[in-house]
């Protein structure tokens, strides 16, 4: 399962909700024209549909889930710790964009 993809799905199961959000793979080597058509215009996963609505980007949907339905919450109450979760987020978010584009060939996305 691709990184992004992984982190709305460990989210869903951490809350429980495998019975609520059901999962749709898809084979990225050959994507079904569908998905770009009538899901997710971006292309890329993972994307939530939920009320008629369509979430992209792994953390939106990560803190969608957490927002909209029932399981414990991801973040903390206290506002400092929710704020060095975010700290902590937009780091690896920026690192795993930084392995991928190294991976891929690129030179120039160092954090
Ligand atoms: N920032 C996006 C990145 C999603 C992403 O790049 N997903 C990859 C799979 S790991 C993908 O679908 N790539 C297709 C493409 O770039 O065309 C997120 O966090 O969801």
């Amino acid at each position: 399962m691709p990184v992004y993809a992984s982190r709305a799905w460990i989210t869903r199961n951490y809350k429980g909700l495998q019975d609520k959000i059901q999962l749709v793979p898809i084979d990225l080597w050959k994507r079904p024209a569908w998905y770009k058509e009538k899901v997710y215009p971006e292309n890329k996963v993972p994307a939530l549909e939920h009320n008629n609505v369509v979430i992209g980007d792994s953390l939106d949907v990560v803190k969608y889930i957490d927002n909209n339905f029932e399981g414990p919450s991801l973040l903390p109450n206290d506002p400092a710790k929710r704020e060095f979760v975010e700290e902590l987020l937009a780091y690896t978010d920026k690192f795993v964009g930084a392995v991928y584009a190294r991976l891929r060939g690129g030179g120039d996305a160092w954090i």
